[in-house]
């Protein structure tokens, strides 16, 4: 089992791909409070439903996230590097932690349970 971690420094220097899955506005938790969690990380768990060719995003079904009062859904992430989903295959059961930052849900750790 492997598990990335990057740092924090890395973060900063972020640019977010033009192309993202995000860009489906419907499907975002809209909760103004979310927008309060910038710089800690968000525990959560899911199951990768797909994976973007480029690999720098994906869909993950993710189990209630209480710290954001997100209930379970179908939604997509961006990942800080493709190396995080290289070793995924759809239905793979994963933890990871994920950012905000400018309205996306980036997941900066991820690993398969
Ligand atoms: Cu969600």
């Amino acid at each position: 089992m492997k598990t990335k971690i990057l740092s924090a420094v890395y973060i900063g220097v972020l640019t977010v791909s033009p192309m993202v899955w995000g860009m489906d506005m419907g499907e975002n938790h809209s909760d103004p409070k979310s927008t309060v969690i910038l710089t800690q990380t968000i525990h959560a768990s899911g199951t990768v439903k797909s994976i973007a060719d480029n690999h720098e995003s994906l869909r993950i079904f993710h189990n209630p996230i209480p710290a954001l009062g997100w209930s379970s859904m179908n939604m997509p992430f961006e990942v800080l590097d493709h190396e995080l989903t290289d070793p995924l295959n759809v239905g793979d059961k994963v933890d990871f932690e994920f950012i905000q930052k400018d309205g996306k849900n980036v997941i900066v750790r991820m690993k398969k349970q």
